[in-house]
């Protein structure tokens, strides 16, 4: 059931070709630009099958939202909501940091958030409330005054309460490439933000390519990814679980087993056959088992340099000393350590964000965190005795670059 794969054809194999859907994108990102909140409502139409009375979700739909909810769902929304705000609180920087390192010299890094930031929340087949919240808590969290989160018409109730407790100070009904659009240009309603995070399929994620010059962004994210490093005395129905719950995501979402073990490859396989057969999206992840396997290593050095070259979005370590291997792991969105880590909980409440690079991304881009949202000054204060210290290399240095101006703005200071 699950082939044998090739680690060195899996990032080319996982990167879609955005080429294909960028001139329908440019088309939506024209049409927005010239048409404003009218090119959204045609696109609501089209797009969505959604007559819109309005763009912006209300105060009183927002509290409409949870009466729609099972209070329970409610609840653990909010008790999410917090665990994961409280990983994030971790993650913030001091405002400044000041340290003198030379005497008369000391240096600094100030931190500031980003004004407005616009969160990308999908709406069919991935509506997400916990994306809802995974993208707005690190934006809240870091101090962005002014959150618009912008999700697919109608904008399920789940989502618009997942999104009222994170804080999203706007709610747009806005979906795909018109969205992205919307945020990094702006409409009529929509003031244009400074940075776009948040999962989508191509057309979002090529129109936030293609719009970076208007609207930073996080990193490119496609379908869902696992591989699991495992040893002869991991669970195979553990690992089984983690693949079907990967696999169930999307048709091309993909599950790779990376095992020094050939016997535990083969009961995992039964396993994920077995329980296939029962699940509830079998289709989907029929699809999905299409493109997943699993790659005999030879030690669990070998397996880790197989999990480094995929770089995957999430990698669970099922060994039985599973330290050494965390520690030698350079690329991976999120790492699920021990047998009682399943990747779901990392989906939902265990604290840390589930917005992460997939396709080889993780080889060079971080998942969501508080730091997408802020930007750095580096702070500099020299005194008199610090002038002196350096004035001699400043001076010559100037020189010899041939900007005198430059040499006379501390020679004047030393006279
Ligand atoms: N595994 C997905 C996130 C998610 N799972 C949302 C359940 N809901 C990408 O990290
Ligand atoms: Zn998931």
């Amino acid at each position: 059931m699950l082939k044998r794969l090739d680690a060195d054809s899996w990032v080319p194999g996982r990167r879609a070709s955005l080429e294909d859907v960028y001139p329908a994108v440019n088309d939506i990102i024209e049409n927005v630009k010239a048409n404003g909140d009218a090119a959204l409502f045609e696109y609501a139409k089209k797009f969505d099958r959604c007559e819109l009375d309005s763009l912006l979700v209300t105060e009183d739909e927002r509290e409409d939202a949870y009466e729609d909810v099972d209070p329970k769902i409610v609840e653990y929304l909010i008790e999410a909501e917090s665990r994961i705000t409280e990983f994030h609180e971790y993650q913030k920087k001091e405002d400044l940091w000041l340290r003198q390192l030379h005497p008369g010299i000391t240096l600094g890094i100030k931190t500031t958030p980003l004004n407005r930031a616009g969160c990308y929340i999908p709406g069919g087949r991935a509506s997400y409330p916990s994306t809802a919240i995974m993208t707005v808590v690190p934006a809240r969290v870091a101090g962005v005054e002014s959150i618009c989160a912008c999700t697919p018409p109608p904008a399920n109730s789940m989502t618009i309460a997942a999104l009222d407790i994170a804080g999203a100070t706007e709610i747009v009904r806005a979906g795909g490439a018109q969205a992205v659009a919307a945020m990094a240009l702006g409409t009529e309603s929509i003031e244009p933000v400074q940075k776009i995070v948040g999962p989508g399929n191509v057309y979002v994620t090529a129109a936030k390519i293609l719009l970076r010059g208007n609207a930073e962004i996080d990193f490119p994210a496609g379908p869902s990814e696992i591989c699991i490093i495992a040893d002869e005395s991991a669970n195979p129905s553990f690992i089984a679980a983690d693949i079907l719950a990967q696999a169930e995501h999307d048709p091309n979402a993909a599950c790779v087993l990376v095992t020094t073990s050939e016997s535990l490859a083969d009961k995992v396989s039964a396993d994920v056959k077995m329980m296939a057969k029962s699940a509830p999206r079998a289709e989907i992840i029929e699809k999905a088992l299409t493109n997943s396997g699993y790659i005999p290593a030879a030690d669990l050095k070998d397996a880790v340099s197989i999990s480094d070259r995929i770089a995957p979005e999430h990698l669970s370590i099922q060994v039985s000393d599973p330290l050494p291997v965390l520690s030698a792991v350079r690329n991976a969105g999120s790492i699920f350590v021990g047998p009682y880590t399943p990747v779901a909980c990392g989906d939902y409440a265990s604290g840390t964000n589930h917005v992460l690079p997939t396709a080889g991304y993780a080889s060079v881009y971080s998942g969501l965190n508080v730091s997408h949202f802020c930007k750095t000054s580096t702070v500099q204060i020299i005194e008199q005795e610090g002038l002196e210290e350096i004035g001699d290399i400043v001076e010559a240095l100037a020189e010899a670059e041939g900007l005198f101006a430059h040499s006379e703005s501390v020679k004047i200071r030393r006279k």
